[in-house]
């Protein structure tokens, strides 16, 4: 079976937001944002606006109805610019009009003056600065400041983490139909459908039941429409509130890139001990992250960031801190691993560099170091049926590690302007939503007379495969093919509260909230075949292939003939079902807890050769051993490692986010922004799965598997590292990532100097044990 909806992506029939057709007198939205990146609004002349032909209605701040906040955690975000603006491209207004390009027009023709203040880009300005969000968090276990006295050597230094543009193939758009009594539909690209609701209830000034949402499916989120495909929504069900007309937004991907937030660049400090065998005493580290303008999601993100700051590895000693920093550029947000990234690759970079300071490959530290059962995360919950030693000793033998890094030498001593370079990367990713209380989902399951089923859920398809999922777990539980499932579009009036489809935990939620569902209307079923054939216990009666079996033998009824039964018998042939996470929790004022429902693992051998004279570089393979569990679907969940890993490569590599000093993103474009192509990704990839490895949470075994294997990107970053390493033995370049052919090339040659790796002193942050965690609406 492949992804449901392969063929019709294939013909270009997938429908998005903007291809159903549209009501007559559909208008258009189209937004103003501010030219500078911080500064107080002097005035605003929307006169000009009207001159364009077919402008219908300007909105501003003023003109909305309920409140103008949409901060998801923190209440410190406006939906248009009220009085200041805070990052380039800050929506200010909101131009109605007949057609897209009249609308575009008439923002354009609006004059905003605005009293320019200073921007500030680095979130170690803003760290200087106080500009701090939330409160700083520190993660703690053992006796770090005893344990420095115990080791062999410690290496201290910093990392400085790019961000990344989450180039959706669909930009953010929504459209909003009034309805009577005041209410609105909304059909958005989003993630959450709750969180749409529920903000533009608040826009609007009316109850979450006055806005129902529906979301058919997505052309990719990644993160980026976890929270941030609502304003957009808002701002539609905004404009078709004052018109009383359906509303359009699209935006134009050069919008899309100016004024949506992006991964989280960080700046972090490290500090590592290792004792005299080579294992880890002691790890430090200060997180500075880049939250842009405002919390968006930032506080869980730098959350996450602490959660996976030890990757893999048993620390014994560690203490991690993590600093929300408020900078003038657009508030950063969700993005596949969620802040797990960029703790991982600090981690890596420590451990990179005390292998090259004690002269011992990496990989023989990353290996002796690796979690075992019942070792303890510095949160406090313990490795159970860990399996980072199991993936890396299966991907050692499978792709025998040990022969490519001897012919990778043996290449290297006969090669001098090109370089081969190995590294492996280890994983290991939480599994649950770090707040534990959205750890829940429902499900909506009818059976019609003719036995074709219909499932509704709180999960969004976002080209990850759910809806595959979700039809399998179905089709699983009532014994009949998938071709009777239809799933449904997400819709809050079927399905209420949602969580954003998000923490690769959709088809762990939803999946078992269908399970559920599915499974009462089963009972059901069952009862009448039993009653039917005289059967006294029901758990002898089962179907499989569409056939009622007692003991597992067929009997001449059919699925069909069931339903229409038990249709018939007025028996209920609709259930919902509920699931919530069983074990988990966390304490945020012990920073101690059981957050996640378990844990994903795996390894990665990256191989690279590197053209010393140019700084060229080919990935030559990536050869994996993932950690799925029991896959419902092989063709899915390949689909996910393999492009997880793609953008992984391409956020450690090319994918370079550039803003000038004045807050303005230089990189606003495809052509000055480099993605990963079919051509950059290696010919040689190769994906092993752990065989026996059915995780009890399920469904059916089934392991999450949305964004663990981005992280196996950050092999290259030190496959390349090696390979440079090789060439120059003197050569340290900064870990600061991307790694673009140019700094490749700076690294090779570290005597033109620009990128030599500065040692920068450990700076602590003192932290307030009074005030923790989050204020705010939901979290
Ligand atoms: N795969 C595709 N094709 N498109 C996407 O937008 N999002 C990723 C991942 N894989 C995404 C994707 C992210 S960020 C997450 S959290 C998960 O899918 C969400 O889906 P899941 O919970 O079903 O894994
Ligand atoms: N979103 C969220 C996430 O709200 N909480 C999380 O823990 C999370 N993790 C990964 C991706 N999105
Ligand atoms: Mo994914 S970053 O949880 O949307």
């Amino acid at each position: 079976m492949n992804h449901l909806d392969a063929a019709m992506h294939a013909r270009g029939a997938s429908q998005y937001v903007d291809d159903v057709p549209r009501q007559v007198g559909t208008l258009h939205a189209a937004i103003h944002g501010s030219s500078v990146a911080h500064g107080h609004i002097l005035s605003m002349d929307v006169a000009p606006a009207f001159a364009i032909e077919g402008v219908v209605a300007v909105l501003t701040a003023a003109d909305i109805p309920g409140e103008n906040q949409i901060g998801p955690i923190i209440l410190d975000e406006p939906l248009l610019a009220d009085g200041d603006v805070h990052f380039e491209g800050q929506p200010v207004a909101v131009v109605v009009a007949t057609t897209q390009a009249a609308g575009r027009k008439g923002a354009a023709a609006i004059v905003v003056e605005v009293d320019e203040l200073p921007a500030i880009i680095d979130p170690r300005a803003a760290y200087e600065a106080g500009e701090i969000i939330g409160v700083p968090r520190t993660f703690e276990i053992g006796d770090v400041n005893e344990a420095w006295a115990s080791c062999n050597v410690i290496v201290e230094g910093e990392c400085v983490i790019g961000g990344q543009e989450h180039v959706y193939l669909e930009t953010q758009r929504a459209r909003a139909v009034p309805l009577e009594e005041g209410r609105m539909r909304i059909y958005s690209s989003t993630q959450s459908p709750y969180a749409v609701q529920r903000m533009t209830a608040k826009i609007l000034g009316i109850s979450h039941h006055g806005v129902e949402v529906e979301v058919k499916r997505l052309g990719g989120g990644f993160g980026g429409k976890e929270d941030q495909a609502t304003p957009w929504a808002c701002i539609a069900a905004l404009a078709a509130h004052k018109t009383r007309q359906p509303v359009e937004i699209v935006l134009r991907r050069d919008e899309d890139l100016r004024m949506t937030g992006k991964r989280h660049p960080y700046v972090s400090n490290y500090k590592l001990g290792l004792g005299e065998n080579g294992h880890i005493v002691a790890f430090e580290a200060v997180h500075l992250q880049n939250a842009g303008a405002a919390a968006d999601l930032s506080t869980a993100v730098l959350e996450r960031t602490l959660f996976h700051s030890t990757n893999s590895y048993y620390v014994p000693h560690a203490r991690i801190t993590g600093v929300s920093c408020r900078t003038n550029l657009t508030p950063h947000t969700a993005f596949r691993g969620f802040g797990g990234p960029q703790g991982m690759f600090v981690f890596e970079s420590a451990l990179a560099h005390a292998a090259e300071t004690l002269g011992v490959p990496r990989e023989v530290l990353q290996r002796k170091n690796l979690l075992s059962d019942g070792d303890l995360f510095p949160y406090g919950q313990a490795v159970e049926n860990g399996r980072a030693v199991r993936t890396w000793e299966q991907a050692a033998q499978d792709f025998d590690l040990n022969g490519m890094i001897t012919d990778a030498n043996a290449f290297n001593d006969v090669h001098d302007e090109v370089k081969k370079g190995v590294a492996v990367m280890p994983i290991c990713f939480g599994i649950s939503f770090t707040s534990t209380f959205m750890n829940q989902a429902g499900a909506l399951v009818h059976i019609y007379t003719d036995g074709s089923v219909s499932v509704s859920s709180g999960g969004v398809e976002m080209g990850q495969g759910l809806s595959t999922n979700i039809a399998l777990v179905a089709a699983r539980v009532f014994g009949i093919d998938a071709s009777l499932i239809k799933v449904e579009s997400t819709d809050t009036t079927r399905v209420a509260n949602m969580s954003p489809s998000a923490a690769s935990s959709t088809t762990l939620l939803n999946g078992n909230a269908v399970l559920v569902a599915a499974g009462r209307i089963l009972d059901r079923l069952k009862h009448v075949a039993a009653n039917e054939f005289r059967v006294i216990d029901v758990a002898r009666i089962s179907v499989h292939n569409e056939v009622v079996c007692i003991d597992a033998k067929p009997t001449e009824w059919t699925w069909q003939r069931l339903v229409r039964q038990a249709y018939l018998q007025r028996i209920d042939l609709s259930a919902h079902g509920f699931y919530a996470t069983p074990r988990i929790n966390y304490d945020r004022t012990e920073e101690k807890g059981h957050p996640f429902a378990y844990h994903v693992y795996g390894t990665a051998i990256t191989e690279v050769t590197l053209d010393c004279l140019r700084g060229r570089y080919e990935i030559d393979c990536v050869k994996i051993v993932h950690d799925l569990g029991r896959t419902l679907n092989p063709n899915v969940d390949l689909g996910q490692i393999e492009g997880g890993l793609a953008q992984g490569l391409g956020w450690m590599t090319l994918e370079d986010l550039q803003w000038d000093e004045k807050g303005h993103l230089l990189s606003n474009a495809l052509a000055s922004y480099k993605v990963p192509d079919v051509y950059f990704m290696p010919d040689d990839l190769q994906v092993h799965c752990l065989e026996d490895a059915d995780e009890t949470t399920g469904p059916f075994g089934n392991k999450a598997v949305g964004e663990p294997p981005l992280m196996y990107g950050i092999g290259l970053f030190f496959a390349l590292r090696n390979a440079i390493r090789a060439f120059n033995p003197q050569a340290n370049p900064s870990f600061q990532s991307p790694m673009t052919p140019e700094r490749v090339l700076l690294g090779l040659y570290p005597e033109f100097g620009r990128i030599q790796k500065q040692m920068v002193p450990f700076h602590g942050v003192t932290r307030d044990p009074e005030s923790n965690p989050v204020s705010g609406e939901f979290r």
